[in-house]
């Protein structure tokens, strides 16, 4: 069912890493993008057409489809949807930053401007499930920040007639999202990056790409990075659980069956000091996969090489395995959780405690769910305002404040030997009045 792996015994044994090779996939993907980029959105049509296996009679969804798919939403998902957006966007508020003028000497001024992205593109991937809270987790962060342009994309469905999944569209008509296009995959990313302007059609490119996807899709954000801005490139999903003798096994289990069942290759991993609790756990998993409706991709991805239990000596073993593994979700369940909590350093996303399951993150805790996984959590941010912002520096000094500081220029631009930067403060500070 899943692994061990004694780090008592062995402490140098290598952690269990779900393997995704983005530079392989890269050779698939930069012509494709290329391609899209020269031929634009009839490139993309004919990828639909032989990645998603539909041809949608348009590439931008007609108003009329987002307004049905909202009118005929179930109305307990379209209160789920509400509840959601409500608690992100009250985070997302709070987290904005503000504009910050800080005087450096007397009339000598240095402004953080915070300045939103103007145009963004968001991506909600099909795959094997579609992913509705992942249009609220790109949406709501990018709409607080003042993005003014937003387009989203998402594959074409063949069972509905070349459009994305109802319940994405309906999302959408419900955070007010109306430019939304039926692509999918790599080419919906390069059809956001390069725009179709330059090639006879009319989406304008955008200046940064957010949200998850497979391989092709984070290998397209990696061949367009630099032609736009991207979030972090995600892989197969990832939780992690310290856990010790407290712990409820069944929680626990839960919790890994949970992200199991998005993908067989998605990581799950039991850290624990204790031989009860993973016997225990162990034990979990034989009584609870066998009932759950994807046991088949459950299993695949709990028996494989990614996913194990990992036995440590203590909890500070704990700590120190959970912050080399800088998981996409780290649970921690044990006694004084807000304290071990505290001691991480890197992870996606932290949820402390019994009553915090990961998956109430997925969909409704006020936090956000596309985080960085493979380990990428130990440089990158999961998304949030900030990714749809910019800094900018406005500085201002008076006459009286240059010539306060003017000779510290003129020297170091010396030591440079650029005396011209020197000279440019030099015309204003030796002329006489
Ligand atoms: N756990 C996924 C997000 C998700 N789960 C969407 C359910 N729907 C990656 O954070
Ligand atoms: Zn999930």
């Amino acid at each position: 069912m899943i692994r061990r792996l004694d780090l008592r015994t062995d402490p140098t044994a290598e952690l269990p890493r779900a393997q995704q090779d983005v530079e392989h996939a890269l050779h698939v993907v930069g012509p494709l993008c290329d391609d899209v980029r020269a031929r634009g959105e009839e490139a993309v049509l004919e990828y639909g057409e032989r990645f998603d296996g539909v041809r949608p009679a348009s590439l931008r969804v007609a108003p009329e489809y987002l307004e049905k798919a909202l009118a005929d939403l179930d109305p307990a998902i379209r209160a789920g949807l509400e509840e959601s957006i409500a608690r992100l966007r009250t985070t997302c508020e709070a987290e904005l930053e503000q504009t910050v003028v800080t005087t450096v000497a007397p009339g000598a001024t240095v402004e953080r401007r915070i300045v939103p992205m103007q145009r963004v593109g968001l991506y909600v991937p099909g795959g094997l499930a579609p992913l509705v809270s992942t249009v609220v987790m790109n949406t709501v962060p990018a709409q607080v920040a003042g993005v003014g342009s937003i387009a989203l994309t998402s594959p074409p469905q063949a069972e509905f007639d070349g459009l994305p999944h109802p319940t994405i569209l309906a999302a959408c008509a419900l955070l007010g999202i109306d430019e939304v296009y039926a692509a999918g995959g790599a080419q919906a990313l390069a059809l956001l990056a390069y725009g179709s302007v330059a090639t006879g059609g009319s989406v304008q490119p955008v200046d940064l790409v957010t949200g998850p996807g497979n391989i092709y899709v984070a290998a397209a954000k990696r061949y367009l990075q630099g032609t736009v801005a991207i979030d972090s490139e995600a892989g197969p999903t990832e939780i992690a659980v310290i856990a010790d003798d407290t712990a409820d096994p069944a929680f626990v289990a839960a919790d890994l069956i949970s992200q199991s069942e998005h993908d067989p290759m998605a990581a799950s991993v039991l850290v624990t000091p204790s031989d009860a609790l993973a016997d225990a756990v162990t034990a979990e998993l034989e009584r609870q996969v066998p009932t759950a409706t994807h046991q088949a991709r459950i299993s695949t991805s709990l028996a494989g090489p990614q996913s194990a239990i990992v036995l440590v000596a203590d909890l500070d073993q704990a700590v120190d395995v959970a912050n080399a593994y800088a998981a996409e979700h780290l649970e921690i369940q044990t006694a004084e959780a807000a304290g071990v909590a505290a001691r991480i350093v890197n992870a996606g996303a932290i949820f402390v405690g019994a009553w915090t399951p990961v998956s109430l993150g997925d969909y409704a805790a006020g936090s956000n769910h596309v985080l960085p996984t493979a380990g990428c959590a130990c440089h990158s941010s999961g998304l949030s305002v900030r990714a749809f912002c910019k800094n900018v520096h406005v500085v201002t000094y008076t006459e009286a404040a240059l010539r306060e500081v003017g000779h510290h220029v003129e020297v170091l631009a010396n030591a440079e030997d650029l005396p011209s930067h020197g000279a440019a403060v030099g015309i204003r500070t030796g002329r006489t009045r």
